[in-house]
């Protein structure tokens, strides 16, 4: 027994890295639309992922990051080895998509952002676009209303904003967006390592979705069409030396430069005071693209992950 009490302590305490270390990452549990919910990809081993999840697969066992060695590769676009599924989460221009983390650690102080780039070269909407390819265009930057907050270094940070939403955001689809498939990127950056050249993390999430008009045309007139022109390549978005991925969050801010383009003329993010949760009432029906309409995705749910959710 006194033998195997070091060892104990030893295991406990490997364990307790292993968790602190395992906590401090996170990946898309799911979306919910107008009160439906659309399932995510959890990249963790022995996870069950259901065909008809709206997010990107990855290769990411340890639900890690992408890192700014990765900033010139297609691998920042859509997370590490990054694969676009068949299935697309319907959405009105202007609505709503609440996108929900699984989990974030309060040690991991950044921005949170929001990208959208078209599907227009494929048959089958985003599910098999080039990720290479993708123009994106950004539609939330967090907002800069962390400076000068109490409590820091490093301060009130989005993503502690996004914490105290049940590790959720909120992301507006614009108004006046083109009907068609769309990419949306949702991004945490975490900077708790950011000092160091190369230390910052990136946390990109992809989701698939078919945008529609909306329901009604805004009373009083049109609303004018959001453009996408300023999109850019995955690639283009950051570099290791930006002032807001290279920076020590530990000393007294003033100001914050958020890393990539700006927001798109039009794009409305949604506010810091307006950030909320949101608890889905149904199963989202997310729909195949056959060129230019769509089909639901009608999954084959296994016993097992009939099991497994419940
Ligand atoms: C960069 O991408 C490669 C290929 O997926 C991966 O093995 C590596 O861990 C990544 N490194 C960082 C820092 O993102
Ligand atoms: C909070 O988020 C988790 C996923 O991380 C989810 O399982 C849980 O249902 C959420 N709680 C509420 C009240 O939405
Ligand atoms: C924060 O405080 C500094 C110094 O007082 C000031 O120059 C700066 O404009 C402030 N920033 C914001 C966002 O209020
Ligand atoms: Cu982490």
């Amino acid at each position: 027994m006194t033998r195997i009490t070091p060892l104990l302590h030893l295991a406990a305490a490997l364990l307790s890295i292993f968790f602190t270390f395992s906590a401090a990452h996170s990946n898309l549990a799911y979306i919910i639309i107008d009160g439906s919910l659309y399932h995510g990809f959890d990249p963790r081993p022995g996870q069950i992922n259901r065909p008809d999840r709206v997010g990107w697969s990855t290769a990411n066992p340890d639900a890690g990051f992408v890192g700014p060695a990765n900033y010139s590769t297609p691998e920042i676009a859509c997370h590490l080895s990054g694969t676009s599924t068949p299935a697309h989460a319907p959405v009105r221009a202007g609505e709503r998509v609440h996108v929900q983390w699984n989990g974030w650690p309060y040690g991991h102080p950044g921005p949170v952002l929001s990208y959208i780039a078209p599907c227009e070269r494929t048959t089958d909407g985003c599910g098999s676009v080039d990720k290479a390819e993708l123009r994106w265009t950004k539609i939330d930057n967090s907002g800069p209303g962390f400076i000068n907050e109490t409590g820091g270094p490093p301060g009130r940070w989005s993503s502690h904003v996004m914490i105290a939403q049940n590790n959720s955001w909120s992301v507006h689809v614009p108004d006046g967006l083109k009907p068609g498939p769309y990419v949306l990127r949702h991004e945490a950056i975490a900077l708790h390592f950011a000092k160091n050249r190369g230390g910052a993390q990136n946390y990109p999430l992809c989701i698939n979705l078919w945008v529609e008009e909306p329901v009604s045309p805004p009373t009083g007139g049109t609303v004018a069409p959001f453009s996408l022109a300023g999109g850019v390549r995955a690639m283009e978005l950051y570099k290791e030396d930006d002032p807001g991925i290279l920076i020590d969050v530990f000393q007294t801010l003033t100001t914050y430069v958020v890393p990539g383009p700006t927001v798109a003329a039009g794009a409305m993010p949604v506010a810091y005071s307006m950030q909320a949760q949101s608890v889905s009432s149904r199963d989202g029906v997310p729909v195949r693209v056959q060129g230019t309409k769509t089909v639901p995705f009608v999954a084959k749910i296994t016993a097992a992950e009939r099991e497994f959710r419940g």
